[in-house]
């Protein structure tokens, strides 16, 4: 007991161990004047760059709003991309601040890599695209199939399974990003292209043509999607849950980045703590307590944000399912600001 107390202290007063050594982003975040958001190579939607290298996105948008709660000003954000092996070390090794790209939050990621998540901006589940031509109703009709599936993922530990459940034969043809995975799959060198569902409507959408590629109707898993923070700094994780949690917040209370201004006025006690007229919920996390106002101003709520990036008007065209708010039957629910 005595030499783990003495041992602690040196290592608190060298400043030492995990926590320490990462205890305090939103400072390091305020000194260099930028959010380090760590994204993908470019899954349309989710997050990519245009030719302008302008990263937008569902998850580009998590980070511009972190990003606007701590500086309003959404542009304070740099991206790294990353693939899916690389993304956890990226994180761990301090090199982002926030992970922000289609990451799966499950329990050994979140108990085994020093990391945690934030919450769930999108709940997808596995599925399996085809050629129309090929004529596959059913994931069913897949034994023997070639496979074309990234590494580093939880796709290939589901398909896995669902192939051995199923009594299927297995046979993939595994790359290391995504790029390739998908050119394997236009070449014909697979016959098949599994992923998150998400992902595979916005890689079908920059297909020459579409309508040639079907997603079959079975969905093999559960893949909530969500940014995740370092372990260990509890400042950051909750400016990040909370920012998460405003999004949904300023939907559930009609709060637009339209009429957010008019909104100030409300005499709905709810909006008042939401956008800081009444009560000061900033200042206990390190923010102004017109955190969230910020947040939705530049960004809109989060239904705003899933239509303009992902939903039925664009390319990508999902529909909210359960990512509709759980007052309209979906999945998103805001702890109350109170
Ligand atoms: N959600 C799964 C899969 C994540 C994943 O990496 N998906 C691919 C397919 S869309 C991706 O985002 N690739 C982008 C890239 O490698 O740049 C996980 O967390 O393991």
């Amino acid at each position: 007991m005595q030499k783990t107390l003495v041992t602690f202290a040196v290592a608190a007063s060298l400043g030492l161990g995990a926590t320490a050594a990462h205890a305090a982003t939103l400072d390091d975040v305020k000194a260099k004047d930028y959010v380090q958001c760590g994204v993908t190579g470019g899954v349309a939607g989710f997050s990519a760059p245009d030719a302008n290298n302008v990263w937008t996105g569902l998850e580009v948008d998590f980070c511009r709003a972190v990003a606007s709660a701590i500086f309003n000003d959404a542009e304070k954000v740099r991206y790294t991309p990353l693939t899916s092996q690389e993304r956890f070390a990226a994180l761990s090794a301090g090199e982002i601040d926030i992970l922000s790209r289609t990451t799966t939050w499950t329990m050994s990621r979140d108990t085994d890599l020093g990391i945690s998540f934030v919450g769930t901006m999108y709940y997808d589940g596995q599925g399996f695209m085809v050629r129309a031509a090929d004529g596959i109703a059913s994931a069913l009709d897949l034994s023997g199939a070639a496979i074309c599936i990234e590494s580093g993922t939880t796709t290939e530990l589901n398909a896995a399974d669902y192939f051995a459940a199923n009594n299927l034969e297995f046979n993939t043809v595994v790359f290391v990003d995504q790029d390739e995975v998908v050119k394997a799959y236009e070449d014909g060198r697979c016959d098949v292209y599994t992923t998150d569902a998400s992902a595979l409507a916005a890689e079908r959408s920059k297909f020459a043509v579409p309508a040639d590629h079907i997603i079959l109707p079975e969905i093999i898993s559960k893949e909530p999607l969500g940014p995740v923070v370092r372990q260990g700094d509890d400042q950051w994780f909750k400016i990040n849950r909370w920012v998460y949690f405003a999004l949904l917040e300023a939907e559930e209370l009609g709060v637009t980045s339209a009429n957010v201004d008019e909104m100030l006025g409300s005499d709905n006690p709810a909006i008042k703590r939401l956008l800081g007229v009444e009560g000061d919920f900033g200042t206990p996390i390190g923010l102004t307590k017109d955190w969230a106002y910020q947040v939705i101003k530049l960004i809109g709520n989060y239904g705003e944000s899933f239509e303009r990036n992902v939903g039925t008007n664009t390319d990508i065209g999902l529909e909210r399912g359960l990512n509709a708010l759980w007052k309209d039957g979906g999945l998103q629910y805001s702890a109350p600001i109170r």
